[in-house]
């Protein structure tokens, strides 16, 4: 897979201890590469969320991309609108990814505004919205503050507005979680990552991304409010749900 990033080479070398995963300088500069050999699937959801910006994304309104990481969806939103007088409120709590992504902001001048904020998403209001992403960023909020972002999300939409939630899940059958697992390994080594680098990345990620099932995310946005929660998008086991108000 070929991205106009250094390659990530991070978790190359053998290590004593692996530490936590955190998005720092060393990651942010090698983001790109590292998501798409990582991500099944996620250039498919980030492209095609410009299609359903195209769709969703009502006049005079603001769209949020939380966990905006160097502003991947942020700009397929900006491509993807047809309506006039909206913004794009771009959030991340790393000032490193966020160093990067106000770089790799294309200069244009009447297309909708990006603006960057630096910030924690599970502390943040929101309002007048009318699309949010959450492209794979949830998994990495506490198990006990999903909710109540969720229910702040929802609150901040307008009506017909839409949630997109992207994120890797956990299945209940011990048998297809080891298959799925299986197949995302399989896919990461197909893209170049040896089995160390796999496995000392998934210890770096063990207590940091903490992925639910599909029902359970299903349950919890309809515990916040949202009509429905339906799934438009899965490769292994990485899926996307858009999740409507009213
Ligand atoms: C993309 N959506 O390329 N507040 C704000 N940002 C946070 C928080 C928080 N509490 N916790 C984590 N992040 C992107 C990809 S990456 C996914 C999203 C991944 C940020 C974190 O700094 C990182 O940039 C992003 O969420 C997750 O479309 O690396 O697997």
């Amino acid at each position: 897979m070929k991205t106009d990033s250094e390659q990530d080479r991070i978790y190359s070398d053998p290590r004593e201890q692996v530490g936590e995963f955190v998005f720092d300088q060393q990651v942010a500069r090698v983001f790109p590469d590292m998501i798409g050999r990582s991500v099944p699937g996620y250039d498919s959801v980030i492209n095609l969320s410009s299609v359903l910006a195209a769709q969703y994304v009502q006049p005079a309104s603001l769209c949020y991309d939380l966990g905006c990481s160097l502003g991947a969806t942020s700009q397929a939103i900006q491509r993807g609108i047809r309506v006039p007088g909206c913004r794009i409120i771009a959030v991340d709590n790393s000032p490193a990814m966020l160093e990067q992504a106000v770089k790799r902001l294309p200069a244009t001048t009447d297309a909708t505004p990006i603006d960057f904020v630096c910030a924690d998403i599970a502390q943040m209001e929101f309002k007048n919205a009318s699309m949010v992403t959450l492209n794979f960023t949830l998994q990495f909020i506490p198990l006990e503050q999903r909710t109540a972002l969720l229910q702040r999300i929802q609150a901040g939409l307008r009506p017909g507005g839409i949630l997109i939630l992207s994120e890797k899940i956990r299945f209940d059958d011990p048998v297809e979680e080891q298959l799925q697992i299986e197949m995302h390994h399989a896919f990461k080594r197909a893209n170049g990552y040896n089995d160390l680098e796999i496995s000392q990345k998934r210890s770096a990620l063990e207590n940091v991304l903490i992925p639910e099932s599909l029902e359970q995310h299903q349950t919890r946005l309809k515990q916040a409010g949202f009509q429905r929660a339906d799934l438009w998008f899965q490769c292994f086991n990485f899926v996307s749900l858009v999740a409507r108000k009213g």
